[in-house]
């Protein structure tokens, strides 16, 4: 089965404004170098790569008021939002490279945005170790990284919420969220106080990650566009070492591989997220090569003849 994929535009967003370590700024080339374009073009991929975006410096300041960097995280989102939106008008699916997570608020408010103009549900697959549900008030450490969810279903500064138009970007339930091993305390009382759907390491070890996939793609349709959130912490440290915030017991790389074959499989992904590579702490680029042969996969790369 081998399918034609939309022309897909790269967008480098070199930041670590919403993080808590310097790195995840070098993230977007790190994942050129480590061969993503050559390898979307070796899928037969008509591919444009836009290069970086550019923003604020990284001014590296204590939090204010539970957010460290608001004014520049909302600047950056901006440069983000903009981007998005215009390579989704010029009828192409955006990458977005980061970048530390917090800018998946400026990339999927502009999908959302863009599936409410044209009529299209919307589903996310958001892969990560992390829940990124944080507010300024449950927050442990005031990084915005960790709140990207929780902003885009509305909660959060109205400067973030707001971003990409005065109603929430996207309901909770649009939401799937898959590899998950730590939440804070108080993050953990509002993703069950909002019904978010969390598929974390434990219910994958019980059910396996293909039954997992099969929920998290329940009601899919030929109308829905799919966006994926690949934030790279999501894989196991040991396969990945390269970012910010490592937490053990993630997927392994089959695991991750068989994730990313059944997105292909659905015919559906419109966007992706590409989040938080930090190359200075990788090994000679070992983790964005990994993540370059996982979105291979994404765009359908198999072993056999499926493809
Ligand atoms: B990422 C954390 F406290 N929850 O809020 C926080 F553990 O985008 C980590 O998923 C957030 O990498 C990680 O600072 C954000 C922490
Ligand atoms: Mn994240
Ligand atoms: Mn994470
Ligand atoms: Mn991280």
């Amino acid at each position: 089965m081998s399918r034609i994929y939309p022309p897909v535009s790269l967008i480098g967003a070199p930041t670590d404004i919403g993080a808590g370590k310097r790195g995840a700024g070098l993230g977007p080339d790190a994942l050129r170098i480590a061969g993503l374009p050559e390898a979307l073009r070796a899928r037969g991929i008509d591919l444009e790569d836009i290069g970086n975006l550019a923003g604020p410096a990284n001014p590296w300041q204590k939090p204010v008021d539970g957010f460290r960097h608001l004014a520049e995280v909302v600047a950056w989102n901006r440069e983000v939002y903009e981007a998005s939106t215009d390579v989704l008008e010029r009828g192409r699916m955006p990458i977005l490279l980061g970048g530390d997570h917090c800018l998946a608020i400026g990339s999927i408010g502009a999908v959302a945005r863009h599936c409410q103009r044209i009529g299209k549900k919307l589903r996310i697959l958001w892969l990560d170790a992390h829940a990124d549900f944080n507010t300024h008030e449950e927050t442990p450490s005031g990084n915005i990284h960790g709140m990207p969810v929780a902003c885009l279903c509305g909660i959060g500064p109205r400067e973030l919420t707001e971003l990409s138009g005065p109603s929430p970007a996207i309901r909770v339930d649009a939401v799937r969220q898959i590899g998950i091993r730590s939440v804070d305390a108080g993050e953990k009382r509002l993703v069950k106080q909002h019904g978010l759907e969390v598929y974390d390491m434990r219910y994958i070890d019980e059910l396996g990650m293909k039954n997992v996939m099969l929920q998290a793609f329940e009601g899919l349709d030929a109308d829905t566009h799919l966006h994926v959130s690949f934030d790279v912490d999501f894989l196991d440290p040991s396969i990945a070492p390269g970012v910010g915030t490592t937490v053990p017991g993630g997927p392994n790389y089959r695991e991750a591989q068989l994730v990313m074959e059944m997105i292909a499989d659905t015919g559906l992904m419109g966007s992706l997220d590409i989040m938080e590579l930090n190359p200075l702490l990788d090994k000679r680029n070992r983790t964005g090569k990994v993540a370059v042969d996982l979105v291979e996969s994404l765009f359908g790369k198999s072993t056999l003849m499926r493809d």
